[in-house]
């Protein structure tokens, strides 16, 4: 399987809770690299941009409140099979269908308070990286 990079964000029930080095701490363990990160407060154009795929759905506009209340952590995940490795670690969207030792059963509230999102596929990854970061802002290892 091919190294991969994938995106990531923190939610802002996650970054109010302080669980942000915790939620790092299993990206590191599971040999995923954080090679991007920053803090921003999304705006609301913003929020609906990156989830217009949901624009649709009866959730939408509670999850662009949900996901301009407060700062969020956006980065880029890279490793071997980094899509589907987060997807794994993230566990199921609704924290009581995720399994045991997955980030969402272990920090998240809600299906709409679930402390992570990640890329859903290689398109949704280019698509989504590009939307937040530049490729100055991308930092792999050296070694
Ligand atoms: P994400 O995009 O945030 O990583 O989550 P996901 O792939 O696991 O789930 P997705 O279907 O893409 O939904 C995006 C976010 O919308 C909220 N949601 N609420 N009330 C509902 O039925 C419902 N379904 C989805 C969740 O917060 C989900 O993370
Ligand atoms: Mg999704």
């Amino acid at each position: 399987m091919a190294v991969q990079r994938t995106f990531s964000i923190i939610k802002p029930d996650a970054v109010a809770k302080n669980q942000i080095g915790a939620i790092q701490s299993r990206f590191e363990q599971a040999g995923l690299n954080i090679v991007a990160a920053k803090m921003l407060q999304l705006s609301e154009q913003v929020a609906a941009g990156f989830y217009a795929e949901h624009k649709e759905r009866g959730f939408f506009k509670d999850l662009v409140a949900f996901m301009t209340s407060g700062p969020v952590l956006v980065q880029v995940l890279e490793g071997e099979n980094a899509i589907a490795r987060n997807r794994e670690l993230m566990g199921a969207t609704n924290p009581k269908e995720a399994a045991a030792g997955t980030i969402r059963a272990d920090f998240a509230q809600s299906i709409d308070e679930n402390a992570v999102h990640g890329s859903d596929s290689e398109s949704s990854a280019a698509r989504e990286i590009a939307y937040f970061f530049s490729a100055t802002e991308l930092c792999p290892r050296l070694r």
